[in-house]
């Protein structure tokens, strides 16, 4: 695991299973606009969670790409679940500005709960097709802009599902935080 410190915010990035990060307050779903179980990220949260969360969830639907909703983990070891909703690559437009809006909306709403900590997936770079290194610069240009208003959370941490999509993480996340104060 590599981190990074911006304005009193540590930024990781690890090798893993979104669903493996118990010491996490929450974990960030890429969830799909009904908030159903689906494959992928949102197929592995919903299993390791159990039937309770999609009962959460379905008052909670449908939401639009860019947006976020808070539910609890249930049988994950995690208290709560962020669902963000990230742009189909290309097609959900403007889809740099969606997908920041997505990592910005569930910062939001773990400091608005007052988490102190919070983990992501690679959102959209699944079944939405978003190409990783860009959407790398995207997600990390949206968390380091949110960190000097976030009070609350402290650890922001990136589980990149291969070892190929860390580094790529950790090379992305060095080049700008080289270039931003
Ligand atoms: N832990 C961490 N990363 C993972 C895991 C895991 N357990 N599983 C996959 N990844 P995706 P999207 C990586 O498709 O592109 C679903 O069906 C994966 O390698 O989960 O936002 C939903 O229902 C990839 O880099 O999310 C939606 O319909 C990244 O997580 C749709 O897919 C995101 O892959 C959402 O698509």
């Amino acid at each position: 695991m590599s981190e990074y410190t911006h304005h009193d915010v540590r930024i990781e990035c690890t090798q893993g299973d979104i669903t493996r990060q118990a010491d996490l307050d929450a974990i960030v779903n890429a969830a799909n606009a009904q908030l159903r179980t689906g494959g992928g990220v949102a197929g592995a949260i919903h299993r390791a969670a159990g039937p309770d969360l999609v009962a959460e969830c379905e008052p909670l639907a449908p939401i639009r790409p860019g947006e976020a909703v808070i539910t609890g983990g249930h049988d994950l070891p995690n208290a709560h679940v962020i669902h963000c909703l990230g742009p189909v690559y290309g097609i959900d437009q403007p889809s740099d500005e969606l997908l920041a809006r997505a990592y910005d909306r569930a910062l939001t709403l773990a400091d608005q709960e007052g988490l102190r900590s919070i983990g992501f997936p690679a959102l959209s770079t699944g079944a939405f097709g978003y190409p990783m290194e860009e959407a790398a610069e995207v997600a990390f240009g949206a968390v380091t802009r949110a960190c000097d208003r976030l009070r609350s959370v402290k650890v922001v941490r990136f589980v990149l599902f291969s070892d190929s999509d860390r580094a790529l993480h950790e090379q992305v996340l060095k080049r700008l935080i080289g270039s931003v104060d």
